[in-house]
């Protein structure tokens, strides 16, 4: 009789991808832009610039001389990885708008030599960025498990699944100021939610500087910002059936000293009407008038604080770079918050 062979080990799958968008996106898409374009100061959430053209021109404006949140983000990691890695005891990274997750490395580096490094969940939009992220994660780390998430982080936040282990949960590259102040503290307070009593979150935050070192920032020489800001456009003639001639709009970058934060707009060159064939919707502009495409609010010691203890977290430790032009900050739970919703 021939020798039975042992049945082959039943492995979980080392990628699991899952995705909330589809029709739901297309509403929000639609939704936005109809509120968006026809109030009197028009204006488009960041969020939609960031189709797979979108978000290669976010990886380009990444290395530009002018950008340098990225490069003081990554000194930071590097000089501190190890450090919240001790700190934090961290088996799993949740990150919230990962992207490419090309700083991420550095911390999964960090939390792969301490050893307790078991699983990422990259959150993001695009889902082409989802995809291709798990695949090379899971290939340069051996033994990671990848839950990528294909969801909007301002919607779906209760997608993400139930922690395994002590977590991090990171929202890197200064994207909470993306959000207008209101909005920001009751997301922080949602990213709270996903925090059990061993868990912590990971804020960057780009920080409040001379306003032309800004400017110059979301203004770059060789023009793509620009290209970044008008490919909204792009999204709206493809998704929605929209006849925008890109020339006919100016890249604006101006630093609101007030607000202190930095508003990327686009100036239409001439007065004319576009339609948005899917909503039937005529949209007239004037020859100068602005449509806002994001806020990019700059942060002070304070300004984090306040938004920390306003969504029940408090700080444990506060990082930044050698020339103070970014943050990273620790948090927690505030010790009085109730614990991790029930997931
Ligand atoms: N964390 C990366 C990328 C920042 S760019 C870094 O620090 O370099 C902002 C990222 O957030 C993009 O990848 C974009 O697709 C994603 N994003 C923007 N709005 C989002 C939303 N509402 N839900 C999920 N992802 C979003
Ligand atoms: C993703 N986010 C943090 C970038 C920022 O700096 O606000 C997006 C960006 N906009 C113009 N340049 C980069």
């Amino acid at each position: 009789m021939e020798a039975q062979t042992p049945p082959e080990p039943v492995l979980e799958a080392a990628i699991r991808i899952e995705s909330h968008l589809e029709d739901a996106d297309e509403r929000s898409l639609a939704d936005d832009v109809l509120d968006g374009l026809t109030r009197p100061f028009k204006e488009i959430p960041p969020k939609h610039f960031y189709d797979a053209r979108g978000a290669e021109l976010f990886d380009r404006i990444c290395e530009l001389p002018e950008y340098y949140p990225t490069r003081a983000e990554r000194e930071i990691l590097e000089q501190r990885a190890q450090e919240i890695a001790q700190l934090t005891g961290a088996a799993e990274l949740v990150e919230l708008g990962s992207g490419t997750a090309s700083k991420t490395r550095v911390l999964l580096d960090a939390l792969n030599a301490a050893g307790t490094l078991r699983r990422y969940v990259p959150v993001d939009v695009t889902e082409s960025m989802v995809r291709e992220c798990a695949s090379e994660l899971t290939d340069e780390y051996p033994g990671l498990y990848v839950h990528g998430v294909i969801a909007d982080f301002e919607r779906h936040l209760d997608r993400v699944p139930p922690a395994a282990g002590a977590r991090i949960v990171a929202f890197l590259g200064g994207t909470i100021g993306n959000f207008p102040p209101g909005s920001r503290r009751r997301f922080l307070r949602e990213i709270a939610a996903l925090l059990g009593r061993d868990d912590h979150l990971l804020l960057g935050t780009d920080l409040v500087k001379d306003p032309a070192v800004l400017e110059a920032a979301y203004d770059d020489a060789q023009g793509v910002t620009a290209e970044f800001n008008r490919n909204v456009l792009r999204v709206l003639n493809r998704e929605l059936g929209a006849d925008f001639e890109l020339d006919d709009f100016e890249h604006v970058a101006v630093f609101d000293r007030e607000h202190e934060w930095i508003e990327m707009r686009l100036r239409a060159r001439r007065a004319h009407t576009t339609h948005v064939r899917d909503l039937d919707l005529p949209v007239r502009f004037e020859e100068g008038e602005e449509m806002r495409t994001e806020i990019s609010a700059k942060f002070t010691d304070a300004r984090i604080d306040g938004d920390l203890s306003a969504a029940g977290l408090e700080l444990v430790q506060r990082f930044t770079d050698s020339d103070g032009l970014f943050a990273l900050t620790l948090a927690r739970r505030r010790a009085n918050a109730p614990a991790r919703s029930s997931q």
